[in-house]
């Protein structure tokens, strides 16, 4: 079947929810994918961070194998043989307390608005049913009813309500507005260490830092979502580690198997996580042993091949390749190990037009709001890899004829 053929059925019959760049893909190695048509491309998305391994990673896919034809799923009912070391393990390599596994993003952050609620019921004293949870404005922690409750963005609410009380939104990056937001039924505060669908937006330097005392001040939880920004992808562990903090509850997911299941968590530590009682929250396949084993090696993986710090290094490599860019319409650059933004300004016409003609020429990104492109290459990509990438980039992005468009009034060169 062509590219075409597959792109009318999935018309047809699949809801429209998404907007996908009109590429199939069939076939995944390391940092390249191939379409049907057998066209290879350099992914750098990542499948939104999930990958960032590498795809169909041999060691990964080894314990697929091998735990596919062993056991798969018990329920909780029982317990498993992958299910202790694989808490173990985590804890370990996080210097977490303990452990909840459930299986997407949403339902890890759904878990963690369930429990701060509860700890704050029953051990900071909060009169029932009115706990304060505050976020942060443009968020992006997921799609349910909950979650959207206390999204900024219009297009993810419209018609989805009524929806869950008990949020309040303050502006990213402004810990002053932390403090002023905090009441006495307040149980936490629940930020991303850097937005990513916002836009790779990067808070300004010592706010987790000043975010960590404001809580702990005020025996408020912080609840980092490092769905995205965990596991490697901005050159530490956990982002947490720029800012040499520990949260009290962290929801982790994506690249937790490498991308070949979902599977999610709670990090916490005892005191929070503790106030869970059998019969209060749970899931069918939330620490099933297919993807305990998987997580387990997804993670020896990232330590054990260095991908941690490949992402710190190629990270800073890459995106000072992205800075010598020379296209008026590029606002800005910027990125934390391999989580990285370019940010054009609203004269160039939306970042989609780039990611298609990048897309042409062998190299998959997507823009996130518009305007801004989103780089977030495997970590195992090599500096080769990189200025393959970067060759084609100046090449659709450095060099286009904008001669038809009006120029942004700031008509500045940034780089
Ligand atoms: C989609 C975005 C990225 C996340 C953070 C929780 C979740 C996500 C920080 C929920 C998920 C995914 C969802 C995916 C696209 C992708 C995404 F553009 F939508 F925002 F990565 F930037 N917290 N992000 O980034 O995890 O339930 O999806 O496992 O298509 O909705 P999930």
């Amino acid at each position: 079947m062509k590219t075409n053929e597959f792109i009318d059925l999935e018309n047809r019959f699949g809801a429209r929810n998404y907007k996908p760049l009109d590429v199939i893909l069939s076939k995944g190695k390391g940092v390249w994918v191939w379409d049907v048509e057998g066209k290879k491309y350099l992914d750098c998305l990542s499948a939104y961070s999930a990958v960032n391994q590498g795809h169909c990673h041999p060691k990964i896919h080894q314990v697929l194998v091998e735990q596919s034809k062993k056991l798969t799923l018990t329920s909780r009912a029982f317990r498993n043989d992958q299910l202790a070391l694989f808490y173990k393990e985590l804890c370990e390599l996080t210097q977490s307390h303990k452990v909840l596994p459930m299986n997407s993003g949403a339902e890890a952050v759904e878990t963690a608005i369930k429990t701060v609620r509860k700890w704050g019921y029953e051990t900071k004293g909060i009169p029932l049913d009115k706990a304060e949870i505050i976020v942060c404005e443009h968020n992006f922690h997921g799609r349910t009813i909950t979650i959207i409750s206390f999204s900024s963005d219009e297009n993810a609410r419209q018609n989805f309500g009524p929806f869950t009380p008990g949020f309040k939104s303050i502006p990213f990056g402004d810990s002053d507005a932390l403090e002023n937001a905090i009441t006495p039924n307040t149980v936490a505060f629940m930020v991303e260490p850097i937005q990513g669908e916002a836009g790779v937006i990067i808070p300004p330097d010592g706010y987790l830092k000043k975010v960590r005392e404001i809580c702990t001040n005020n025996n408020v939880v912080l609840i980092l979502d490092e769905i995205q920004t965990g596991l490697g992808r901005t050159g530490k562990l956990l982002a947490e580690e720029h800012d040499g903090i520990q949260s009290d509850l962290t929801v982790i997911g994506k690249a937790l198997s490498g991308g070949f299941y979902p599977i999610s968590a709670v990090l916490s530590t005892d005191a929070v996580l503790g106030v869970l009682n059998p019969g209060q929250h749970g899931s069918t396949f939330g620490g099933n042993p297919l993807a305990c084993a998987l997580a387990r090696t997804a993670m020896k993986v990232l330590v054990e091949e260095g991908l941690i710090e490949n992402a710190a290094s190629m990270g800073t490599y890459f995106l000072d390749g992205l800075k010598q860019i020379s296209n008026p319409f590029v606002k800005a650059a910027r990125g934390k190990g391999l989580m990285i933004g370019l940010e054009f300004y609203p004269e160039a016409g939306g970042a989609r037009q780039y990611c298609e003609k990048l897309k042409e020429n062998g190299l998959l990104c997507k823009e996130t709001h518009d305007h801004i492109i989103r780089f977030s290459p495997p970590l195992i990509i090599t500096k080769d890899q990189i200025d393959w990438a970067l060759e084609i980039i100046f090449k659709c992005i450095g060099h286009l004829d904008h001669a038809d468009r009006k120029m942004p009034d700031t008509g500045a060169m940034r780089f």
